[in-house]
């Protein structure tokens, strides 16, 4: 890991160089962030560092830090700990990767402005809270053009982000296999989420995104999260949700149903074909939209291959009927955000990829490149604001649609590297 890492940080600095040279600024410094104060409370939300900053290093719980590179030098890593008998007192920061920077501490923010160069005349600042800093002198605070840079930098991952989110998804899958089996023995929707972050020593704010886990017909509420207390007796269960690793992400959906089931069990078995089939399809250089539409075609199949509708899958597909069924994106790109930046940068100077009139809620449509690492996550469900307006057609099969909507819906999420002559799944080795 520590090679791996070597490497990561010479290809961020030597992009960061690239930056540097091109918008003429000898010095940059990225701030972790702070933590917030809930408007006139005393109470904070939980940190969460700035993405560029982790970028850099694997420092998550560090507020007030600062990163502080010039080209051609060795990288200053300042770390803030408080003094007091208040808080539990910071340990000096650990693991191999630290002797790739120059690491000192600070106590007081009052020392913050002493702890930076005294002319910051030629140096570029990332990070939240400018309005602390400007009067600092910095050459530019958050240029758009240095934040672009960066991001578009970011789509391509490292060997070592990719072994972060391996791990990672190593993670997630324990609690993947912990909240099934709490689900399988009549536990809530709040239990079987609990079983979740126990099962990893999880607290609540550290898994990447709120997990949604959704029974019965609450799956086809795509960003659902309003876990029930009570227990029921459910038939399905929706789980999407990740784990960390190093501040690396991953996100995992996988549907689940009682035994006794048998057509929803199938059905979810032609979702988690067409995950695979769509990832099988993977071509470096080709569109993501194009796998949107490798999604829609299979949604159409599926759909006439259990009877939703009363016309072929050519004309499901052909009328846009897939779409009520499948109304989110195939998938996102996924680093160290769960919806990672860069998305819509066609280049490092900011040029801009705009929405998909067909598929306006896909947030991916740019080539496909090596080093790219993004999510494949097709879903059905039945949705009844998109089926209103089409209630009583006769192209649509209504008791069969009837019968899956106490189901929900399924959808069946991996991620996947794009290597030089091979895609590689990256949830797929720790959960089937
Ligand atoms: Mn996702």
């Amino acid at each position: 890991m520590k090679k791996l890492f070597s490497e990561h940080l010479s290809k961020v600095l030597g992009s960061v160089d690239g930056l540097m040279k091109k918008y003429n600024c000898e010095e940059l410094v990225v701030y972790s962030g702070e933590s917030k104060v809930i408007y006139l409370d005393d109470n904070r939300y939980p940190f969460k560092v700035y993405t560029n900053f982790k970028y850099f290093a694997p420092v998550l719980n560090n507020p007030h830090s600062f990163i502080i590179y010039k080209s051609g030098q060795k990288p200053q890593l300042v770390l803030f700990q408080k003094v007091d008998y208040w808080d539990s007192q910071p340990k000096a920061i650990e693991g191999e990767w630290t002797e790739f920077f120059d690491i000192s501490y600070y106590h007081t923010l009052d020392e913050m402005r002493d702890v930076l160069s005294s002319n910051l005349s030629n140096t570029c600042f990332l990070g939240e809270e400018v309005s602390r800093f400007k009067d600092f002198g910095f050459k530019s605070l958050n240029d758009q053009r240095v934040i672009d840079y960066i991001h578009f930098a970011r789509c391509i991952k490292s060997e070592y982000e990719v072994e972060c989110m391996r791990k990672a998804n190593k993670i997630a899958s324990i609690a993947h296999k912990a909240a099934e089996q709490a689900f399988l023995s009549g536990a809530s929707e709040i239990q079987t989420h609990l079983a979740y972050l126990d099962s990893i020593n999880y607290r609540e704010n550290e898994v990447p995104y709120e997990n949604i886990v959704a029974f019965d017909e609450s799956s086809a509420i795509l960003h659902y999260i309003d876990y029930k207390r009570e227990k029921f007796d459910a038939k399905s269960f929706l789980l999407d949700a990740g784990a960390s690793y190093n501040g690396y992400h991953a996100d995992i959906t996988r549907t689940f149903v009682k035994p006794g089931h048998d057509a929803f069990k199938e059905f979810i078995t032609a979702v988690d074909e067409s995950t695979l089939n769509i990832i099988s399809k993977i071509k470096v250089g080709m569109n993501y939209e194009d796998l949107q539409e490798q999604m829609h075609l299979d949604v159409a199949k599926t759909l006439s291959d259990f009877n939703f509708m009363n016309i072929t899958a050519d004309e499901i597909y052909e009328k846009g009927y897939s779409k009520l069924f499948s109304p989110a994106g195939i998938g996102h790109y996924i680093g160290l955000q769960v919806h990672d930046i860069g998305n819509t940068l066609l280049d490092e100077d900011g040029k801009l990829i705009g929405k998909s009139d067909a598929h306006p809620f896909l947030r991916l449509r740019k080539d496909i490149e090596v080093g790219n690492v993004f999510t494949i996550e097709p879903g059905i469900y039945v949705i009844d604001q998109l089926l209103k307006p089409h209630y009583g057609k006769k192209e649509f099969n209504w008791d069969t649609i009837d019968q899956f909507r106490s189901y929900g819906g399924a959808r069946v999420e991996d991620s996947v590297y794009v290597k030089e002559n091979e895609i590689e799944n990256l949830t797929r080795p720790y959960l089937p």
